[in-house]
């Protein structure tokens, strides 16, 4: 049951879709007063010792968030450590489970502090801003409370199926030949492949919505000459419109006032990439339309997908901001400086980058009035997402195009997918992936996925391939590096044939992954969920932050430690351990309910299928395009019967209600498996029965 309770007047955030009328008086559950700070709200729980709180989408620390202060606050920062607040999304939800369970999603473009037993480790507190609309959801069981959740909010935008084969990017490929050379290497070495990325250094001076001619001279020729071999090239795009004279995104957006203005009127100048640039008024309808249609100089050349970076927006310095830090600088010129000016001064430099102040100095034109960036900062990145997904529902209405984001807010889940920004190659961060993911389907971002191998620091060879034994359950599965780090596509690395070998296994269980990931956005479901969702009753199960539930019939437990050839597991239930090094190599044994420790080596994948479940899975290929998805191996533990719906369309087309689609499987103990459409070809099953 959803109630709705509005305070003050809040800006339109278009998060939800559905319309519920808000009720008078206090919010349940909560404590509720103005909080010492300014005019705001302040909203206070009691936990018990055993309440666990979950939600708050892409965040740092566990799925159980307690113990930390978490800040809504769209943040570009590559250094996502423990004593963060805020990463590059704003997902003001979270969802208590203990004596009383309840959701609860502060709708609000401002800042919403969330400290959950940090001050007061039994006091979950949450401080917003005087406006806010309250949702509060509460139901049996925690996956129901977070359909009704995903049913308020819309439906998850849908990639195209070649999005879920292996993608590789990095800091910049800086021409046609480092991309051809990539291919390359990966064709050569059968490690399959669906996409390579265009970091920054594809446009022509990190211009939006253009192309390094020299680098890039005919273009069109070269994304077919790529399709041909299975690979689609994926441009990054940037918020900041380069300042020249005869560029016409800038030329435009100008003449028309798109862009974001300061207090005078003129438009807002921040510097990141392209150096001196304005900032799209993403929050304005006409500018939103206008910036989107801009994709189609790219589509028309046969692109079919773009990342969105830097929308937080990332301002690396204003001129106000980076004139006063000089001045400050130069004004110690011959003084002696003791410590604490030192430190004054470091920080007034490093202050610099993405200020409050710069958020609070320039304007969005929108259909509310005029209003200050910091009032609606959250949705920033929102918005440019949405610019893309409205116009290509517009340009291609028939064909999906693959869109997804570095910022984010709830209701951007409808327009594309998130990646989880600039982590680094640190097995700290395989684990932090692991933690994050459901948190990010709770709240409707099941196209997500982690920089593979870590973006910042230099790569090693086994965390890159543990890494990819996780990422094989993620729907985006991209190996990203930042420039200047060690080069990490698989084939630097020693063991190329076990890189093969896993990635292939990514591609057998690409019509699992595809049919997990459809149906759980067509029914508002996670694809990814913690154990305590599934086994609520299961004490053990609760504690456990390690190891998810992918689609039905699969748990993983992934190895995130370095020099471990195992790990310890907990199975809620009987399950068959599928250890596989490559698609025709593997063991399978039924482990018993219980704790166990289960060995892997470095190159062997393991996961665990359910009991009375089955997992279809293809013969591989080396692009989403080679897999033949009508000739299925069944693995299953089927101690009773099991059954299986299949979820099997063209991949791009947009007819996902077609009844075509949905393909039953039964399987019974014996290892007969029968399907209802002769569409679908079962060569083979290995199925355990106890
Ligand atoms: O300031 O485009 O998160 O994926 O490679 C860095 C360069 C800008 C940040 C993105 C990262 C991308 C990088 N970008």
């Amino acid at each position: 049951m959803i109630k709705k309770f509005s305070f003050g007047k809040v800006f339109p955030t278009e998060a939800v879709v559905k319309e519920i009328k808000a009720q008078k008086g206090n919010i349940p559950f909560f404590m509720q007063q103005n909080s010492d700070n300014k005019d705001g709200l302040l909203f206070t729980y009691t936990m018990e010792k055993e309440d666990k709180v979950y939600g708050l989408g892409e965040q740092i620390r566990g799925i159980n968030k307690r113990g930390h202060l978490y800040i809504s606050d769209c943040a570009d920062d590559p250094v996502h450590s423990e004593e963060k607040n805020s990463l590059y999304g704003a997902h003001n939800f979270i969802l208590v489970d203990g004596k009383e369970r309840f959701l609860v999603f502060f709708d609000t473009p401002e800042k919403v502090i969330f400290d959950i037993g940090c001050t007061d480790i039994d006091v979950l507190s949450v401080e917003t801003s005087k406006d806010v609309d309250c949702y509060i959801i509460t139901g049996k069981k925690i996956l129901d409370i977070v359909k009704e959740f995903r049913g308020l909010i819309g439906r998850s935008y849908i990639a195209p199926r070649w999005a879920f084969g292996y993608q590789q990017c990095r800091w910049s490929y800086m021409n046609e030949d480092e991309i051809r050379e990539v291919v390359k290497n990966h064709r050569e070495n059968n490690i399959p492949l669906d996409a390579v990325y265009m970091d920054i250094d594809y446009m022509d001076s990190y211009k939006d919505f253009t192309l390094n001619e020299e680098a890039f001279p005919k273009f069109d020729k070269f994304v077919e000459e790529m399709k041909k071999e299975n690979i689609r090239l994926v441009p990054i795009i940037d918020a900041g419109v380069k300042i020249e004279k005869g560029y016409d995104v800038y030329e435009e957006g100008l003449e028309k006032g798109y862009f974001c203005n300061d207090k005078t009127g003129k438009p807002f100048v921040g510097a990141v990439w392209p150096g001196k640039v304005h900032f799209p008024d993403f929050l304005n309808k006409d500018a939103r339309d206008w910036f989107g249609k801009k994709y189609k100089f790219l589509l028309d050349k046969g692109i079919e997908g773009f990342w969105n970076d830097m929308n937080e927006p990332a301002i690396f310095y204003s001129e106000d901001g980076i004139n006063d830090a000089i001045e400050y600088v130069e004004s110690l010129k011959g003084q002696n400086i003791d410590i604490y000016t030192f430190f004054a001064m470091k920080d007034k430099v490093l202050g610099v980058a993405n200020s409050p102040k710069d958020y609070a100095s320039f304007y969005h034109n929108t259909e509310e009035g005029v209003i200050c960036h910091d009032k609606l900062h959250n949705l920033y990145g929102y918005n440019m997402t949405r610019a893309a997904g409205e116009a290509f529902e517009e340009m291609v209405p028939d064909k999906r195009i693959l869109m997804f984001s570095r910022a984010s807010y709830i209701g951007s889940h409808r327009n594309g997918g998130i990646w989880q920004g600039d982590n680094m190659s640190w097995w700290s961060h395989l684990l932090l992936t692991v933690k994050m993911l459901p948190s990010l389907n709770m709240c409707g971002f099941l196209y997500t996925g982690s920089d593979l191998g870590g973006f910042g620091a230099h790569a090693t060879e086994d965390l890159v391939m543990r890494w990819i034994e996780f990422a094989i359950f993620t729907p985006l599965m991209r190996n990203h590096a930042a420039l200047g780090t060690r080069k990490q596509e698989v084939y630097q690395f020693k063991n190329i044939e076990d890189f093969k070998n896993l990635i292939g296994i990514r591609y057998g269980l690409i019509s699992y992954i595809y049919s997990e990931y459809m149906k759980s956005v067509l029914n508002d479901e996670m694809y990814a969920k913690p154990l305590a969702f599934v086994y609520e009753n299961d004490v053990h199960a609760k504690e456990v932050e390690d190891q998810l539930i992918i689609g039905d019939s699969i748990m993983i437990a992934p190895i995130y430690t370095q020099n471990t050839k195992g790990r310890y597991v907990y199975l809620p239930e009987d399950m068959m351990a599928v250890k596989m090094r490559s698609l025709t190599e593997y063991d399978c044994k039924v482990l018993k309910k219980g704790h166990h420790y289960v060995d892997a080596e470095l190159n062997e994948l393991i996961f665990f299928i359910r009991p009375n479940h089955i997992v279809p899975m293809t013969y591989g290929g080396e692009s989403t395009e080679e897999v033949d998805y009508t000739t299925l191996k069944v693995f299953g533990f089927v101690k009773k019967e099991a059954g299986y719906t299949l979820y099997t369309d063209d991949g791009i087309s947009k007819n996902y209600q077609d009844k075509e689609n949905y393909i039953d499987m039964k399987a019974d103990k014996d290892g007969n498996v029968t399907v209802s459409n002769d569409r679908i070809k079962i060569k083979e099953s290995v199925i355990l029965n106890k």
